[in-house]
C-alpha cells in the first residue's frame, strides 16, 4: 500500500499537528502500523527530515480515525505519540489538541455526515476509553475553518471547536488520585500525582529553585533540574499504575507557580523531555483539578475564578478550561480550541533500512 502513498490529512489541532489516518488505510497490526508511521514521521532522527513530522513532540503526532466500535459514539479515535529521536509510537496518553482536529477531519471522510450550522461529533478516544463531544461549525454542512475564535500559540483567528469531556477522572490511572491523597512526597518534594484526563505531576517550581517564569529553553538547558524532574518522574509513573514510565510520554511534570497575568495559575509542563510550548488540553484539566484540591501544592498558589473559567498561564499565554464543580467535585471539563486542514494527499513513507 506504501509504494502508492497513503492516504493522508495533515491538520493542526489546538497547539500541535499531526497526521490523520482512516484506520483501513493502515495495516491492522499495531507493530507493522507503528514501524509504518515512523517511517512516515522519518523518526528516529531529531529532525525528522526524511518524514513530515515537525522535529517536535507537538508536530510528531498521528490520529487513527474508524467508525465507531461503540453505540454512543459516532467515532474511534486512536491517538499516538510517534517520538522524534526514539524507533517509538506511543498509545499510553490521549492528546486533548490533536482531539480538536478529529470532528472536523472525520466529516472530512465521510465518518460523520455534518448538519448545517453545527455538527457535534461524539468522539470515543480509544487511549483511555472516554468520551469527548466536539462541535464543529458547518454552514451548508461543509466544514468551516474560518472564525473569530483565538487561542494562545496560533496565529490569527479560526472556527472554535468547542471540546467537553465527561468521566475523565481517573482515565489512564485508574483514579482521579491514583495514591488516594491530594498530596505525596518523592525524594522530598511535595507534588500532586493527579489524572483528570491526563496523568500528571504536579510540583511547587520554586521547590526547585525556580521563580516558575522561566521560558522552555532556559528549562531544557538545566541538566541537573531535569534528571531529579526524571528520577521523580519514575517514581511517580510507579505509583500512579502506570508501572515502568521510562519509555513512556507520560506522567506529565507540570511546575507550577502563582499566577502572573490574572489567572488561576502560572504553569512549565516537562512532556516528559521537552519543555511544552504551552500546555497539553488534558494536562490543563488535570493541573486546574488540582488547584482545587485544598491539600495541592497548586492550591497555596491558585487563584480559583468563581465561575469555572480556569486561566491556566503558560509560556504562550493562557489556555482556558472550564471545571463543572459539584459539592467540591469536578463532575465535567472543557476546553474551547481550534484547528485547520493544512494538507490533504497521500504520504509516502520513507523506505525500510
Ligand atoms: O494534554 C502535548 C499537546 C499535548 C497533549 C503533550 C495534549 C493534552 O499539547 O491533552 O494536548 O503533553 O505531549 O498536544
Amino acid at each position: 500500500m506504501a509504494d502508492d502513498g497513503i492516504p493522508c490529512l495533515w491538520m493542526r489541532g489546538g497547539t500541535s499537528k499531526g497526521a490523520y489516518f482512516l484506520a483501513g488505510d493502515l495495516p491492522a497490526d499495531p507493530s507493522a502500523r507503528d514501524a509504518l508511521l515512523l517511517r512516515v514521521m522519518g523518526s528516529p532522527d531529531p529532525r525528522q527530515i526524511d518524514g513530515i513530522g515537525g522535529g517536535d513532540p507537538l508536530s510528531s503526532k498521528v490520529a487513527i480515525l474508524a467508525p465507531s466500535s461503540r453505540a454512543d459514539a459516532d467515532i474511534d479515535y486512536l491517538f499516538l505519540q510517534v517520538f522524534t529521536d526514539r524507533a517509538l509510537v506511543s498509545d499510553a496518553q490521549p492528546c486533548g489538541n490533536i482531539l480538536a482536529g478529529v470532528g472536523p477531519a472525520a466529516i472530512e471522510r465521510g465518518l460523520v455526515a455534518a448538519r448545517d450550522s453545527t455538527t457535534t461529533v461524539r468522539i470515543h478516544m480509544l487511549n483511555t476509553g472516554e468520551i469527548a463531544l466536539a462541535e464543529i461549525r458547518t454552514p451548508g454542512g461543509r466544514v468551516s475553518y474560518e472564525g473569530e475564535a483565538r487561542i494562545d500559540g496560533v496565529p490569527g483567528s479560526h472556527a472554535p471547536v468547542a471540546l467537553m469531556f465527561e468521566k475523565i477522572a481517573g482515565a489512564m490511572c485508574g483514579a482521579m488520585l491514583p495514591t488516594g491523597r491530594a498530596v505525596d512526597v518523592i525524594d522530598g518534594f511535595s507534588c500532586t500525582l493527579i489524572d483528570n484526563g491526563m496523568p500528571v505531576v504536579v510540583l511547587r517550581a520554586e521547590d526547585f529553585g525556580l521563580s516558575g517564569q522561566e521560558s522552555p529553553a532556559e528549562i531544557e538547558a538545566m541538566q541537573d533540574l531535569k534528571k531529579r524532574i526524571e528520577a521523580i518522574r519514575l517514581r511517580a509513573g510507579a505509583m500512579m499504575n502506570l508501572g515502568d514510565v521510562s519509555a513512556a510520554s507520560v506522567p506529565k511534570m507540570t511546575l507550577v507557580s502563582a499566577p502572573r497575568s490574572g489567572g488561576a495559575i502560572a504553569t512549565r509542563s516537562l512532556i516528559p523531555h521537552r519543555v511544552h510550548a504551552g500546555i497539553g488540553v488534558l494536562a490543563a484539566v488535570s493541573t486546574a483539578t488540582a488547584c482545587t484540591l485544598p491539600e495541592s501544592p497548586a492550591a497555596g498558589l491558585a487563584r480559583l475564578p468563581a465561575d469555572g473559567r480556569f486561566l491556566i498561564e503558560h509560556p504562550g499565554g493562557v489556555a482556558e478550561v472550564l471545571l463543572r464543580i459539584d459539592g467540591g467535585k469536578v463532575i465535567a471539563a472543557g476546553t474551547l480550541r481550534t484547528a485547520r486542514k493544512l494538507f490533504d494527499g497521500r504520504v509516502f513513507p520513507a523506505p525500510v533500512r
